[in-house]
C-alpha cells in the first residue's frame, strides 16, 4: 500500500479555503502527512506568476506528490482515492457511490463557486456588499434544500451511511462556511446540521478546519 514517507506531499492551501479543506480532510482520514503551502488569496497569492504555474487558473488547493502536480479538489480526491486506498472514500455500491458524487457536486459546481471568493469580490465592488452576502446565501440555501432531500434515504450517521465517505468531504466545509461565514439560519436544514455536528467529533475532521491550520489569524 502507498504511504507518503518515502515522497513528501505538499498541499498548496489557505486556511479559509473550502476546497482546500475538503483535500485536508482527506490527507488526514489516509493518515497522510503533508508539508503545508499557505497562499494568501486575500492579498492575491494565488495570481502570482509562480503559482499560476503549479494551477493556471490560480486556484487553491494544489496537491504535490513527487513529480506529479494536480489541482482542483475532485481531482485531486479521486487521485489521491487511487494512490492511497488506505481509508477508502468510496463505496463499491455502484448507487451509493452515484449518490457520492451527485452530492460532492452540488457543492463543488452549484454552491462554492457562487460564493467564491472572486465572485463575492465582483459583486461587491459593482453592486453592495450587502448583495454579496444575499448572493452567496440564496445558493447556499438552495443547494443545501437539495442536498437534504437527496440524502434523507440514504444518510446514516454520515451523509451516505455509517461510513465516512466521499460526499462527507464536500459538505463538511460548506456547512462550516454557512455557519461561519455566512451566518445561515441552519434549523432549515435538521440533517445537515446532524451532520456538521457529527463531523465535529472527527479528529480528521476537526485538525481540517480552518482554525486548525497554520497561516489561520491567531
Ligand atoms: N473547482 C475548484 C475550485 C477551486 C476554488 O474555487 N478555490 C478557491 C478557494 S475555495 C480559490 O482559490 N479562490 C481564489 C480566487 O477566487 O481568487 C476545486 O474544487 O478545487
Amino acid at each position: 500500500m502507498a504511504t507518503a514517507s518515502d515522497q513528501q506531499l505538499k498541499l498548496y492551501s489557505c486556511y479559509m479555503s473550502s476546497c482546500a479543506y475538503r483535500v485536508r480532510i482527506a490527507l488526514n482520514l489516509k493518515g497522510l502527512k503533508y508539508e503545508y503551502k499557505a497562499v494568501n488569496l486575500l492579498k492575491g497569492e494565488q495570481f502570482s506568476p509562480e503559482f499560476r504555474k503549479l494551477n493556471p487558473i490560480g486556484h487553491v488547493p494544489v496537491l504535490v506528490d513527487g513529480d506529479l502536480v494536480v489541482s482542483d479538489s475532485f481531482a485531486i480526491l479521486l487521485y489521491l482515492e487511487e494512490k492511497y486506498p488506505q481509508h477508502p472514500l468510496l463505496p463499491k455500491d455502484l448507487q451509493r457511490k452515484a449518490i457520492n458524487f451527485q452530492a460532492a457536486n452540488i457543492v463543488c459546481s452549484s454552491i462554492q463557486p457562487l460564493q467564491n471568493l472572486a465572485v463575492l469580490n465582483y459583486i461587491e465592488e459593482r453592486v453592495s456588499p450587502d448583495a454579496k452576502i444575499e448572493l452567496a446565501k440564496v445558493h447556499i440555501e438552495k443547494g443545501f434544500a437539495a442536498l437534504e432531500d437527496l440524502l434523507k434515504n440514504y444518510a446514516g450517521r454520515y451523509a451516505t451511511g455509517d461510513e465516512v465517505s466521499f460526499a462527507d468531504l464536500f459538505l463538511a466545509p460548506q456547512i462550516h462556511a454557512a455557519f461561519k461565514w455566512f451566518n445561515l439560519d441552519m434549523t432549515q436544514f435538521p440533517l445537515l446540521s446532524r451532520l456538521h455536528e457529527a463531523y465535529n467529533e472527527i479528529p480528521a475532521f476537526v485538525d481540517a478546519r480552518p482554525d486548525k491550520q497554520p497561516d489561520a489569524p491567531s
